[in-house]
């Protein structure tokens, strides 16, 4: 009789813990969709990717011609906006691009471009040097 109840506690406890693992293995597969879908690497000679709300690389040297293509790597929007932030100069501006989404632009003449994200203002900014 002793041994049966053992058996059942036995049963009872295993039932406990494959229950625990269930349970564990739910979360860490939440867990692995929660990291942006951009995974490693890094931006090619003529790209610019938004990630961790920053251009990267945030200031970047070409020649005149080049056109340039921004990917959004977050998985909330930004936009790639010329000017300063609270002020726009209207020579480009993407619109909100969610994750995943590109622009491109042309940078045909010389100069010195700043440009930012309307929806993070300040806290990113970046300049493209065109020469
Ligand atoms: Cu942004």
């Amino acid at each position: 009789m002793e041994k049966r109840i053992n058996m059942i506690s036995v049963i009872f406890g295993m039932i406990i813990i494959s229950f625990m693992v269930v349970i564990n293995g739910c979360n860490k597969s939440s867990y692995s969709t929660a990291p942006p879908s951009g995974g490693s690497g890094s931006p090619g000679a003529n790209e610019v990717w938004m990630q961790s709300i920053a251009f990267n690389p945030a200031s970047k040297t070409i020649s005149v011609g080049t056109t340039i293509t921004w990917t959004n790597k977050d998985s909330f929007a930004h936009t790639v906006t010329s000017g300063v932030p609270n002020a726009p100069d209207g020579l480009f501006n993407s619109g909100n691009l969610n994750n995943g989404a590109i622009f491109s632009y042309k940078f045909n003449k010389a100069g010195t471009y700043k440009y930012y994200c309307t929806i993070h203002g300040s806290m990113m900014t970046a300049t493209m040097i065109v020469q």
